[in-house]
């Protein structure tokens, strides 16, 4: 038998904070490794095609896969339980499978919490996914594959780690043609695509780490622009973003990409993330040259203090300079802000919120709350605590509130970020600012955040 697997991408919960949506990547090299193998494969994205659970029924129903593999999200994963169950039902047959950022640190629970599912896949998915599928297809016993928790006699059973990928270049371009392309049209004329995995800090917080491994492995330059190449010519796209958690942390490889852009005269825009000890203004020049035109940091705080208990392992002063490149040179800095780490307080976070406003007054970024996710120190530490509040994952959105320390409650937290956005907004500096002044969309902003603010509330009560 030749299985026929259903990917499939959960929709968020109603009312959260989120993001436009997109061609996963995670989902997009799955599809892309089973096609290659000759496998039939299509994709279900909920998010996108804005699927009710009933509208997801009938879409399992009509395709009758052999095998449905659902990923998720901490935020998603109570929905992608739903979706399994559903599967199951509507399809006694298929074989289920989890994978992503949650069920990876969550795979025994899942399996416990879901008799409908049947396997989780750990970590990275591609090669663990084959190997499944080849199994499945040759009739073989599957209970052996390594990166899988599975059930075995009864019991749950966690086999060892698969090792990560080294040559990033072998897998094949994320099969974004499963997805309609078109749709996203509707959102934003951006593309995104990630050159690198893993990442050499071990930030408390951080679960991407502890996902894809504390060693950065890279696709190469040629390999990276052959696939922006491919994306302009195949959708006529021009404006990327590189989702790399930390996108130059080799600055030779970097330096090398914005070349190889340049010479293939591709005349494109693009952003990316990274942090600020990994840059230096010459290469800020030549990201700027090859069509970068803002970059993310995790910015995280404007306290010391807080900075070192995240073991983020970077000064503020290096911040205000690097920033301060990167505004010179024509980009826009954008800082990624995490409000309420263990050991934050009143005085500390407003310090990070004016610290923020003092190195990127133009943009505001991210005021994320700071979520326990599984699988992070930070989560062990807030449950060890005694300190979690909220269980439902269908809140860990990044904007709510889910633990509250000796220091800081989740009350004060949540009016803290609702007041680091109505104190950027309002400053003098920003409403007066010349540039700014008879521009319409300033009051819009300003509206469309009090708006987002009372939404936020009122999904609070
Ligand atoms: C791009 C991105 C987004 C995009 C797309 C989301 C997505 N799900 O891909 C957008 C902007 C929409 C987004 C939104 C959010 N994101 Co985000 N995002 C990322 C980022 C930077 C890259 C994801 C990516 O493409 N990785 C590359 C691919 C190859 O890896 P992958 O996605 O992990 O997929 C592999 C494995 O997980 C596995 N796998 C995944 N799914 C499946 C399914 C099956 C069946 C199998 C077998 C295997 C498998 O195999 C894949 C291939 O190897 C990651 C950090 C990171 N580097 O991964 C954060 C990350 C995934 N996001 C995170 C968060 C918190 C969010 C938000 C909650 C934030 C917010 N409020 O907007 C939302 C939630 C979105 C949602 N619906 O789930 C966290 C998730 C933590 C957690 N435990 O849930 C991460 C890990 C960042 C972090 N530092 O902690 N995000
Ligand atoms: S630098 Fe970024 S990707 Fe690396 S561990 Fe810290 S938060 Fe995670």
């Amino acid at each position: 038998m030749k299985p026929h697997v259903t990917l499939v991408n959960p929709s968020a919960p109603v009312g959260a904070a989120m993001h436009m949506p997109f061609a996963l990547l995670g989902l997009g090299y799955l599809g892309a490794i089973l096609e290659k193998n000759q496998f039939q494969v299509d994709v279900i994205d909920c998010q996108v095609l804005k699927l009710s659970l009933e509208d997801f029924r009938n879409e399992i129903s009509k395709r009758q896969p052999n095998i449905v593999g659902v990923t998720s999200s901490t935020l998603t994963y109570q929905t992608a339980i739903k979706l399994i169950k559903i599967a199951k039902e509507t399809c006694p047959n298929c074989i289920t499978i989890a994978g992503g950022a949650h069920v990876t640190f969550w795979d025994d629970k899942a399996l416990e919490e879901c008799p409908e599912l049947d396997i989780v896949i750990r970590k990275e998915g591609e090669n663990t996914l084959l190997e499944l599928v080849q199994k499945i297809a040759n009739d073989e016993s599957f209970q052996d594959v390594i990166g899988i928790t599975c059930r075995k006699d009864g019991k749950i059973v966690k086999n060892p780690d698969r090792p990560y990928i080294e040559d990033l270049d072998a897998l094949p371009f994320p099969a974004r043609h499963l997805w309609p392309m078109e749709r996203f049209r509707e959102y934003e004329d951006i593309l995104y695509l990630a050159t690198s995995r893993g990442c050499v800090y071990w930030c408390e917080f951080c679960s991407t780490v502890r996902m894809h491994g504390r060693k950065y492995r890279m696709r190469s330059p040629k390999n990276v622009v052959d696939e922006l190449e491919f994306l302009h010519k195949t959708y006529g796209i021009s404006k990327f973003t590189f989702c790399d958690d930390a996108f130059t942390v080799d600055q030779q490889r970097t330096e090398t990409l914005c070349s190889e852009i340049r010479q293939r005269g591709l005349k494109i825009e693009w952003n990316c993330g990274t942090r600020v000890d990994m840059l230096t203004r010459e290469l800020l020049v030549k990201m700027k040259d090859a069509g970068c035109i803002s970059v993310w940091f995790g910015v995280e705080s404007g306290s010391q203090q807080v900075l070192d208990a995240m073991k983020k392992g970077i000064t503020t002063e290096l911040t205000i300079k690097v920033l301060g490149w990167v505004k010179e040179l024509g980009m826009q800095p954008i800082p990624n802000v995490i409000l309420g780490f263990p050991g934050e307080t009143k005085e500390s976070a407003w310090k990070t919120i004016k610290f923020v406003e003092k190195i990127s007054p133009d943009a505001v970024g991210f005021y994320n709350v700071a979520t326990p996710f599984p699988g992070t120190p930070m989560y062990d530490m807030v449950k060890e605590k005694g300190w979690l509040r909220v269980t439902d994952f269908d809140m860990y959105d990044t904007t709510h509130p889910i633990f509250e320390t000796p220091w800081l409650s989740m009350k004060e937290l949540g009016k803290l970020r609702e007041g680091a956005f109505h104190h950027f907004y309002l400053r003098r500096a920003y409403f007066f600012d010349k540039r700014r002044r008879f521009k319409t969309y300033t009051p819009l902003l300003v509206a469309s955040n009090f708006i987002a603010n009372i939404k936020l509330k009122l999904r609070r009560k």
